[in-house]
């Protein structure tokens, strides 16, 4: 342990910040909050308690019918989930890995490898446990890939045809916080702002700002209007306006809000005709000269069920104002989530503010802590991943339909693309079990490869159902070194403790895999972990010198432990140039302006999303033409109190459980036409699944709309109907699994129907947290 034993302050980085590490009396480790933070998360505090919990995975398990039926030449995977494990050596392990590897290439190709591996593992630049799967596979001849991100998926195909700009790189040139609060005087927020979200940035926080720019914010008067169905989206401390939409209805608002705009000559012609095309299309379609169909404020009051009168007076207040229309990533995570960020931006473009300090639009405020951070912005290096010499992709969250179709044809982006043939899933650093829509699907697709192969930290319903499953280190089990773009730190992450258990560095266990495979040299490149993190740190301090900003040498950083960065040099805002001088400074659309109307999309054909953005019903919503049997919209949202499914098992997170489950909130006028109470635990079901949930009763959200947070451990349990039910409330028991639309194939968890009842009969114990069957 490099770290171990040298002096000075020891510091570690978590997707929710950075803390300083301290060894108690008794050698436990403890954490607490860095100095430089002044609202530090509260998650993982007591996560060094946590790391050896019964469900750590401590060794290498293989499934027992993996073990014999490949012994036999038979491939099934029906025993996944139900079958137990039997505990081998690490080097049994590996070699059993890396034969099943060689086996899979050779009789189906590399494209029958899924090394998609979505998730967001643990903070480091070097143990990324992805950057670390890719760069294995890469060298023994590609995988299957997915792309896009479940978090925005339907924004970052459909960007780059509207603005030009991909929204990763947009990530980086957001409204910053500080200009918001100098310039702003009306933000309305679609989704919301949400302080309990921008507790993480993927990578690690510096500093958490988004509560501190709020609260500047509300100092200096700005008005903020929370288009949302939970009240607690924005924090009261900027004392919000709440227009309590019902879910998925977004884009009907933002019509009527253009509807007025244009009715009212309240648009900015010049900036339309200089800065955008396609407005007449627009105009035409929200006149109701295209459909029929006039989405006048009434129009969408009967489909949002908010006041037309609000509506209207809410446009003409945008019009007076520097309005800024913030966007959050949640409003995209529903059927056709493309059009709300579409019809955003044509509303901001109507209003003629982007461009201009405080003004226009933005994605994903609130979202993370990075997003309009004014903290200089350092390409931090990362492991390199060399070339992936396969072509097959998935988009993201098709990760089913490619298991249940093999061969199938898909549209996506413009592309008629086919499902490849995969045997075997390799998963490292993600837990599908947490991210996937519909887990019933999940689970029929599951049983179908012939390998799952899982490297976990803990014992979760992804290794539970893997074939074999490789125990990893957690951060402080290892070296690092710790920093994100836009976050205000790099962090030096000393090793604090010997890995719990055998368990293994990622990067070791891909070096043993590539050892066997012959590309150990080209895998490793003659480094260990300390050369790595070394090298990995110099470069970045070299591209941060090349931005004049001065790091001190690696000897030193890891000596120091953290380094502040300065703020980024105040350049020109996203479009000012562009709005200054549209044909000196085009944006990289086919037209160089803001595409309101997009004739690249329209030739794609897509009835689900048309060449404008467009209302069109979701498969399922509150008041929609099929709401059918399930009239409850359930919101699916980030939880507060961990990350997605870690740590689940930590004191935080069961402290905020009720009666053991996940806490599902209802309005009170729907808790008592179901003659439930605060405390009960809940069934919640629908057509593809049931879960139990512990029953919050508040009237922070909307009547007809219940919020259960996802990252609850699955942990099935025979149901009523004989089929597996989740005990513990995952909300993806529960979601759709289907694609945004043709264009980009996002994930849809935000458009989903349930009932609740009353639980009635003797509570299931959760088991989930405790070592699978025959585990020591
Ligand atoms: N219903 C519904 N579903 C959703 C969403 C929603 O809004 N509603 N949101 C979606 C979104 S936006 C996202 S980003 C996804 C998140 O989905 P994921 O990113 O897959 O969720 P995590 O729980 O963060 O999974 C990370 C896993 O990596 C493991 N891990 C941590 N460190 C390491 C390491 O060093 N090595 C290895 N090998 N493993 C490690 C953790 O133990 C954990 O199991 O969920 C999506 N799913
Ligand atoms: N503490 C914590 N923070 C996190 C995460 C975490 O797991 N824990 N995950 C991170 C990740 S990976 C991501 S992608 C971001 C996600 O950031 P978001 O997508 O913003 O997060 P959510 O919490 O899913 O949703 C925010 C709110 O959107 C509202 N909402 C849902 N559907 C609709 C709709 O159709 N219309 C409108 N107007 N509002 C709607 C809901 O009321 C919900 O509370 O959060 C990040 N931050
Ligand atoms: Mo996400």
């Amino acid at each position: 342990m490099d770290g171990q034993g040298a002096a000075g302050a020891r510091y570690t980085a978590f997707h929710w910040g950075t803390y300083r590490t301290r060894l108690d009396a008794d050698g436990a480790i403890g954490l607490e909050p860095f100095d430089g933070d002044p609202s530090p998360s509260p998650i993982g505090l007591d996560l060094a308690a946590s790391l050896a919990a019964p469900c750590r995975v401590g060794r290498p398990h293989v499934r027992a019918g993996w073990l014999d039926g490949h012994a036999a030449g038979a491939f099934g995977g029906a025993g996944r989930g139900r079958e137990p494990f039997v505990p081998v050596s690490w080097e049994v392990a590996l070699d059993l890995v890396a034969a099943e590897l060689a086996r899979v290439r050779a009789d189906h190709g590399n494209a029958a490898i899924f090394g998609g591996s979505y998730g967001w593992g643990s903070a480091g630049r070097f143990h990324h446990p992805q950057g670390q799967l890719h760069r294995f596979l890469n060298l023994i001849g590609g995988y299957t890939r997915s792309v896009n991100a479940y978090s925005h998926a339907a924004a970052e195909v459909i960007l780059p045809y509207v603005i030009g700009h991909g929204l990763r790189p947009f990530h980086g040139t957001q409204m910053p916080w500080p200009v918001l609060a100098e310039h702003a005087e009306l933000v309305v927020a679609f989704g919301g702002m949400n302080a309990k979200n921008a507790q993480v940035s993927p990578g690690g926080v510096g500093s958490h700002i988004v509560r501190r720019s709020l609260a500047r914010c509300a100092e200096r008067g700005v008005r903020f209007v929370n288009v949302s169905p939970i009240r607690d989206d924005m924090p009261a401390l900027v004392a919000p306006e709440w227009l309590p939409l019902r879910p998925n209805t977004d884009v009907a608002v933002m019509l009527a809000l253009a509807f007025v705009l244009i009715e009212e000559g309240l648009c900015d012609h010049d900036f339309l005709a200089r800065c955008t095309v396609g407005f007449d299309v627009f105009r035409r379609y929200v006149g109701g000269e295209t459909d029929g169909v006039a989405k006048t404020p009434e129009w969408a009051a009967g489909i949002a069920d908010v006041p037309a009168a609000a509506l209207r007076d809410l446009a003409r207040r945008m019009a007076r104002a520097r309005t800024f229309i913030a966007l959050s990533w949640s409003i995209q995570r529903g059927d056709h989530g493309e059009q709300p960020i579409w019809a955003g931006i044509a509303l901001a473009a109507v209003l003629g503010q982007i461009g201009l300090p405080g003004g226009g639009f933005g994605i994903g405020h609130g979202c993370c802590n990075y997003i309009g951070n004014p903290a200089a912005r350092v390409p931090w290096a990362a492991l390199p991943q060399g070339r992936n010499a396969v072509d097959a992709f998935v988009p993201v969250a098709r990760f089913t339909d490619m298991l249940l179709t093999p061969g199938a044809s898909f549209d996506y982006d413009g592309k008629r693309l086919s499902y490849p043939d995969v045997k075997l899933v390799y998963w490292a650093g993600g837990n599908p079990f947490h991210h996937q829509q519909d887990i019933n699907r999940l689970l029929a697709g599951w049983r179908r490869p012939q390998t799952i192969i899982v490297n976990e930290v803990w014992w979760n319903a992804c290794a539970r159902h893997a074939d074999i499953v490789l125990p990893v280190t957690s951060p402080l089990e290892r070296n690092d070194f710790g920093a994100a773009a836009g976050e205000g730190a790099a962090v030096a992450m000393r090793q604090a403790m010997q890995p719990v258990g055998e368990a293994r560095n990622d990067f070791d266990i891909f070096r043993g895999l590539a050892a066997r495979l012959g590309v150990l040299e080209a895998f490793a490149e003659g480094r260990d972990e300390m050369a790595w993190v070394r090298h990995l740190y110099e470069q970045s301090r070299a591209a941060a010198q090349r931005m004049g900003i001065a790091l001190p040498a690696f000897d030193a950083f890891w000596e120091q432990g953290v380094v502040e960065l300065p703020e980024g040099a105040a350049g020109p805002l996203l479009f000012e140039a562009f709005r200054g001088e549209p044909e000196a400074h085009p944006l990289p659309t086919p037209s160089g302006r803001i595409e309101i109307s997009s004739a690249t999309i329209g030739a794609f054909g897509y009835d689900d999303c048309p060449h404008h953005p467009a209302w069109i019903e979701p498969a399922e919503r509150l008041g929609g033409p099929s709401t059918g049997s399930y009239p409850l919209h359930l919101i699916s949202s980030q939880p507060a109190v961990r990350l997605h499914s870690q740590h689940d098992h930590a004191s935080l997170s069961r402290a905020a459980k009720i009666a053991g489950r996940e806490p599902i909130t209802l309005h009170p006028a729907d808790a008592a036409a179901r003659c439930i109470e605060a405390g009960d635990i809940v069934r919640v079901f629908n057509g593809r699944g049931e879960c139990l949930a512990g029953a919050v009763v508040s009237e922070a959200l909307r009547p007809g709309v219940v919020q259960l947070a996802t990252g609850a451990w699955y942990d099935p349990q025979a149901g009523s109907e004989g089929a597996p039910r989740d005990v513990h409330g995952n909300p993806n028991m529960l979601t759709m699994d289907k694609g945004t639309s043709r264009l980009a194939q996002g994930p849809t968890a935000m458009t989903t129907l349930v009932e609740v009842e009353r639980f009635r009969g003797n509570a299931p114990e959760i088991r989930v947290f405790a070592a699978p069957e025959g585990v020591d």
